[in-house]
């Protein structure tokens, strides 16, 4: 336990988290309220630098939906794609490569405090490789109902915890909500907006942001979804947005819509999290939309896949698929399946026979099956 009066060793602690004996045993890390008040005064300074759109050179990782499973993230930090990249580099995957986590850290997992504690201690230790966008568990009402709250107060003690919830929501309210990546993708947790009219309306959009509900665009890019395309009346294939009747807030969209906004937006396509996808990814409207979901076994409820995307310097990306096994076992690699693309650009012959099967499998898969988070 560290010294409450200490000011925060913040190399000490990244070491803490990433220590392969605590972790692969389910070990877990003991807090103090300093600590965990000083993190997030740390992180929050760095959010209120970045604008409300981030930016992220290519190439990187794009990373879904944690949700508490620490286990998964480590395993994913480390993951370094291709045989070819791992001969490259020298050092781990973490502090080599550079991120895009698209939120949801917190809630569900059983181990909320220790990924959103890695995830902040990362930022700080290397700003310039991590965006850390904002989910829509990010927000005070949801994380006080759906575990990462009563996780604090169980490991901080009731009065603790309750004041450290408070410094995290307060670090939660300055994350950014976009991120357009090497200026052709763009990046968010839920999805578009009838309300995005140009980037320029995301940058606008003012921080501290407490209550996402009060901004329509905020609330779009936190809790949207791609609607099924048989449950969207299509008007001369006009974009359309309706009420979001699952998530009782926010909006559903069709194709025609996530055509319209790469058009206006000068974008080649979206990358977005917020909904378990059996096989961890699923393209969507002539792969000019990607969902990437990273929490496989999902609530230890679901055999789902997890996924992370990762984007070339040239714009080429692939998706690294995470399998459901409970236990990582030996050399990490080894349960890592790459598949190459390249979207809507006619290289199919680059295209795994893997990929193009399972983009088929999942677009044709209804989404009724899909967890919505
Ligand atoms: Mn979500």
């Amino acid at each position: 336990m560290a010294d409450d009066n200490k000011t925060l060793d913040m190399n000490e602690f990244l070491k803490r988290h990433l220590n392969v004996r605590n972790w692969l045993n389910y070990r877990e890390q003991t807090y103090n309220k300093t600590e965990l008040v000083q993190l997030t005064e740390m992180v929050t300074e760095l959010f209120r630098t970045e604008q409300t759109l981030a930016k992220m050179s290519p190439p990187c990782t794009i990373v879904g939906d944690i949700h508490g499973q620490y286990s998964d993230l480590l395993r994913l930090l480390n993951s370094r794609g291709s045989k070819l990249e791992s001969k490259k580099l020298s050092q781990p995957g973490f502090c080599a490569n550079r991120f895009v986590f698209l939120g949801d850290y917190v809630d569900r997992g059983s181990h909320s405090i220790e990924c959103i504690s890695l995830v902040f201690a990362l930022k700080i230790v290397y700003p310039g490789n991590y965006v850390l966008l904002r989910g829509n568990h990010e927000t005070r009402a949801i994380n006080f109902a759906y575990g990462f709250r009563e996780e604090l107060m169980n490991k901080l003690g009731e009065a603790d915890g309750a004041d450290v919830w408070e410094k995290f929501n307060e670090a939660f309210s300055w994350m950014p909500l976009a991120c357009i990546v090497g200026e052709r993708i763009l990046c968010m947790h839920g999805g578009i907006s009838p309300e995005l009219h140009s980037l320029d309306d995301i940058r606008k959009i003012k921080r501290p942001l407490v209550d996402v509900g009060t901004i329509h665009l905020a609330q779009d890019l936190l809790w949207a979804d791609p609607a099924p395309d048989q449950t969207m009346i299509v008007v001369h294939d006009e974009p359309v947005y309706n009420k979001n009747t699952v998530r009782g807030l926010s909006c559903v969209f069709n194709a025609a819509a996530v055509r319209d906004t790469c058009k206006r937006l000068n974008i080649q396509m979206i990358v977005r999290a917020h909904q378990m996808m059996p096989e961890g990814f699923r393209f969507y409207c002539d792969r000019k939309l990607i969902t990437i979901f990273s929490a496989p076994r999902y609530m230890n409820e679901t055999d789902n896949k997890g996924a992370v995307l990762k984007v070339e310097e040239s714009g080429k990306f692939g998706v690294i698929v995470m399998n459901s096994k409970k236990t990582p076992t030996g050399n990490m690699n080894d349960e890592l399946t790459r598949a190459d693309d390249i979207p809507s650009q006619g290289t199919d012959k680059k295209k795994s026979d893997s990929t193009s099967k399972t983009a088929q499998s999942t677009s044709s898969k209804s989404a009724s099956g899909s967890k919505n988070d």
